[in-house]
């Protein structure tokens, strides 16, 4: 096969913080696949994915489980190696950051972008987000809290270097504007008017505040910051060295052909990493592509919450395939993906049992039945082949123009098509009415035929996406015909024997069984929700609670999620605002008496000042969200304590 050229292809590092969730594993599938398909292609590629180690909040969690936070990463790393294998992923490289040649590189890197002058010494004032280890200034809070996460930030003050990337912009500005670096267009957009037009702030780029990352090597009170730290892998990965010195795959692969990420990193990698790049004078990455959210229902996917669903129990009930179908086949191209359990059942039944398995199935069974395994190559054609064999092979371009703009669900759901028309066929020729027709042999052994060339294209094509299942389908239908040049006409397929007795691909799920088998294991399996760090009883008593009574209660008039209340505490009344509007009305609310805490800060929530906050309890339930806010029947104005 003719030699493509290379294709480096990464994912983003996976913070070691904890277990990587299904909306963290799409992300390596969908690299994976990829990567599959491009050295089905004739690519030489190379993929690289890994874990992201350093920053304060790993810090925190190895202390509150009295370990090093070189024990943390290690244990957190594995399980998310583990992970990546279970969904057989074919990286080349899995990188940490903890790595020697990583940490040596990115040393250096921060030396000589100081000894440059891009990089000075300055003190930084600023509101933090710890989770997300950044700082934010006044105007981009968002209601008071983190714009990315939309936590609680406070204010830190430190000495730090900083990085000038203003001096860039300008080279940045032409880059994006003359290649297409940002994909989806949405999200070139966002960068462009939200951060390049109104300038580039110099980027803080070290710590103090704790010691767990790469220490600044001339001055070691400092750790390089986490970002920088963590984009230089794309590079140190491959042998960078910024003395010149580079190893034999960065010559080969730099720059990478894609960086796969997801939407909330995009400016990090579009605006931080070429900067970094261009400063250093290495030629910047051909594309970012940003890929939307994985939602569990319609929720973000959250480990506090409960509601995150893991990979590994996913493949314990429906196969490693199966489930990177679902997530490859159901995430959109720009707008944000869903997932539950249900759907995934609802999924594998129509498409994988119903149309691609039973496919497989009965033409291998009748192939079996009518010519004891294996057909000839006596062929009796009809008009409606032709149809049929245009069909096929219109679908294997359009998969690979759908491929090329990275839309992999529609390359998938083309695929489909494929199985689906294969089915039609088999209505359309009827085989076990040709069957009874000793006269209608050859036109019988016609149709097979057609079936099991259909079979094979379709599953060539599946390859990358659900790898053993082709394998298992080359199998049963006995072929070795398995290369993308095979598909560029009808009529490969070697009339081998088939196997006798073809095993299901996948077997129809009962929804109701399945979901109460789901339900048990879940309920049986360790508590995964992520518990908070210790406090001081010193500081529980800082929190004044109070029993008040709701007098008024509508809907925010700009926030379908949030309900505006007045409740009255006998001492004062006070105008809070909550985020139950999805479990109340808020006419059944009005007299019912509720627990606020009082001296949260004032704050406003699009445009409307809430002065309090009112307790709930939540719990996930069957898939769903279940809240209560919380009542006491004490007389209003009583304090809780
Ligand atoms: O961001 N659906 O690591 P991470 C789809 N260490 N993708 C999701 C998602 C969801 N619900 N939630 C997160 C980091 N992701 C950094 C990266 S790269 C130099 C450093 C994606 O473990 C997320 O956007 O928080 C990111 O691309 C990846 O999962 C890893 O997230």
């Amino acid at each position: 096969m003719e030699n493509k050229g290379k294709y480096y292809i990464t994912t983003a590092i996976a913070y070691a913080s904890g277990k990587p969730h299904i909306g963290n594993t799409y992300e390596i599938i969908m690299a994976d696949a990829i990567a599959r398909y491009k050295r089905m292609l004739g690519y030489d590629v190379y993929f690289q994915t890994g874990t992201d180690e350093h920053g304060q909040k790993i810090e925190e969690k190895a202390k509150a489980e009295g370990i090093s936070p070189k024990e943390f990463v290690d244990r957190q790393a594995a399980e998310i190696k583990r992970i990546w294998d279970l969904m057989n992923t074919s990286y080349d490289r899995f990188i940490r950051t903890t790595d020697e040649d990583h940490e040596r590189q990115v040393k250096k890197i921060f030396k000589k972008l100081y000894d440059q002058g891009d990089i000075y010494k300055s003190e930084y004032e600023g509101w933090y987000c710890t989770p997300c280890e950044s700082f934010w200034t006044d105007s981009q809070l968002v209601d008071g809290k983190c714009p990315d996460c939309g936590r609680e930030v406070h204010k830190e003050k430190e000495e730090s270097y900083f990085f000038k990337l203003s001096k860039y912009q300008k080279a940045l500005e032409k880059y994006i504007e003359e290649n297409d670096f940002i994909e989806p267009e949405s999200r070139k957009n966002e960068m462009i008017n939200n951060f390049l037009k109104p300038g580039l702030q110099d980027l803080c780029v070290s710590r103090t505040s704790f010691k767990w990352g790469i220490p600044v090597d001339f001055d070691p009170k400092h750790v390089v910051y986490v970002w920088i730290d963590a984009l230089s892998n794309y590079i140190t990965g491959l042998g960078y060295d910024v003395d010149g010195d580079h190893g034999d795959l960065y010559k080969k692969y730099w720059p990478a052909d894609l960086h796969l990420i997801g939407k909330d990193i995009i400016r990090f990698h579009t605006l931080y990493w070429p900067i970094m790049l261009l400063a250093l004078d290495v030629p910047l990455p051909k594309q970012v592509f940003g890929h939307p959210w994985m939602l569990v229902g319609e929720d973000k996917i959250s480990k506090s919450r409960g509601n995150a669903i893991y990979a590994d129990d996913l493949v314990k009930f429906f196969g490693v395939d199966a489930v990177r179908y679902y997530v490859l086949h159901e995430m959109p191209f720009a707008q944000d993906g869903t997932i539950t359990w249900e759907l995934v059942i609802e999924r594998i039944n129509s498409d994988l049992a119903n149309v691609y398995g039973n496919l497989v199935n009965r033409t291998v069974a009748m192939t079996n039945k009518y010519f004891g395994g294996q057909l000839n190559k006596d062929f009796v054609s009809e008009a409606l082949d032709e149809e049929f064999k245009g069909f096929i092979l219109d679908s294997v371009k359009t998969v690979e123009a759908k491929m090329e703009q990275l839309r992999v669900g529609d390359s998938i759901e083309a695929i489909m098509e494929i199985f689906r028309r294969c089915n039609k066929y088999i209505d359309e020729t009827a085989p076990w009415v040709l069957a009874k027709d000793e006269e209608k042999k050859a036109r019988l052994n016609t149709v097979l035929y057609n079936l099991l060339e259909g079979i094979r294209i379709g599953a060539v094509l599946m390859e990358p996406f659900m790898p053993e299942t082709s394998r298992k389908v080359f199998e049963q239908i006995n072929t070795k015909q398995t290369s993308y040049d095979s598909l560029l006409s009808f009529g490969a397929y070697e009339c081998n024997k088939v196997t006798e007795k073809p095993e299901a691909l996948f077997g129809r799920l009962d929804p109701e069984k399945t979901m109460e088998e789901v339900h048990a294991y879940l309920g049986k399996r360790e508590e995964k929700v992520e518990h908070k760090e210790a406090i001081e009883f010193a500081d529980f008593e800082k929190v004044e609670m109070v029993v008040g009574q709701v007098l008024s209660c509508e809907k925010h008039p700009n926030a379908d999620k949030i309900l505006v209340f007045n409740v009255d505490f006998g001492y004062e009344k006070r105008q809070i605002l909550s985020g139950v509007a999805a479990y109340y009305k808020p006419e059944e609310l009005i007299g019912k008496k509720v627990i606020a805490v009082m001296n949260l800060k004032p704050r406003k929530i699009r445009g409307l000042d809430s002065n309090g906050m009112l307790l709930s309890a939540v719990k996930q339930k069957d898939g769903k969200e279940v809240l209560e806010l919380l009542s006491s029947d004490m007389e209003v104005g009583s304090i809780v304590c």
